[in-house]
């Protein structure tokens, strides 16, 4: 699949990124439970040098709960504390105030040793459409960022304020100008965090199919109503959905188009299921 996108505001954004890091305390990093490693960025990796950083799986209600339990142990295991939350109910943010003590213990220790007391400027990153002003408007109690179901929404960086001295950094997204791998490219379209005009529909549906009958064979048949999905190919699949949902053209033509669309929007709609699009390594 060729994929080829890099908005002119990612470039932006990168700089805006590194400015706004010589003022803040902490970055949250936010991820995509579903897809914890591909929806990390590469580049806030280099961009956030030695900055205090917190890692957050979002939209963990749409993604596998043992695949996240799982996740949280591999980062662990490599001294990264994580925690997993669903920012439009708030499951699971009662633990950022303890994980954000722990990242910023240093600097308190250090204020109180110098008589300040400062409000703590968090900065929240992550690439598009993974929920980073969802989660500022859950945790401020208010919808202060404007947030939407595709990539792009916030256009440049905003700072919403709390009382209780916490001071939050709304980003763009910042997804990498290349993607690491096919596989990864593919599971972010899987998603929506890449615009669905820039692919082949069918093929990317194609794609999901052949991972939904390896990974989760009986969700898929369950949804929709197929007796086989083992041994058949991704695109065979996608016909036997349209063959049962009648999306036909005509006399025995099938309407893909249709029907790779509606497997991804149910997908994305969480009606297949609570689906994980990768899992750790060893797993
Ligand atoms: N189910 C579920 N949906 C979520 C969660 N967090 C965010 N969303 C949805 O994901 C979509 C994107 O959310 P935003 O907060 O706009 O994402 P963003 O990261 O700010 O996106 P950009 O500003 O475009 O980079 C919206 O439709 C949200 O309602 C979550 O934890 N669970
Ligand atoms: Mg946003």
């Amino acid at each position: 699949m060729n994929l080829q996108w890099f908005p002119g505001h990612m470039a932006k954004t990168r700089k805006l990124m590194a400015q706004s890091l010589k003022i803040v305390d902490v970055v949250a990093e936010l991820v995509d439970a579903r897809l914890p490693l591909s929806s990390r960025n590469p580049e806030i990796d280099k961009i956030v040098g030695n900055k205090p950083r917190v890692l957050i799986l979002n939209k963990a209600d749409m993604a596998d709960e043992k695949a996240t339990k799982a996740w949280i142990e591999y980062f662990k295991k490599q001294g990264i504390k994580s925690i997993a939350v669903n920012s439009i109910s708030g499951k699971g943010l009662e633990k950022i105030g303890a994980l954000l003590d722990e990242a910023l213990a240093e600097k308190r220790e250090r204020d109180i040793n110098r008589g300040i007391n400062r409000s703590v400027k968090m900065m929240v990153c992550g690439i598009p459409n993974v929920g980073k002003s969802s989660i500022i408007n859950k945790i401020a109690g208010r919808a202060g960022a404007k947030t939407g179901d595709r990539p792009g929404v916030t256009k440049s960086q905003q700072w919403i304020r709390l009382k209780d001295g916490i001071e939050m950094l709304d980003m763009p997204g910042v997804l990498w100008p290349k993607f690491d791998s096919e596989q990864v490219a593919l599971r972010l379209a899987f998603t929506g965090a890449i615009k669905d005009e820039i692919m082949d529909v069918e093929e990317l549906a194609c794609y999901l199919l052949d991972y939904l009958k390896t990974e989760y064979p009986m969700a898929l048949m369950e949804r929709y109503k197929l007796e086989i999905v083992e041994d058949k190919m991704g695109y065979e699949i996608l016909e036997d959905i349209c063959k049962k949902r009648g999306f036909l053209l005509g006399k025995g033509e099938f309407d893909y188009f249709r029907g790779a669309n509606i497997l991804l929007n149910e997908f994305r709609d969480c009606k297949i299921g609570r689906i994980t699009l990768e899992m750790p390594k060893g797993e």
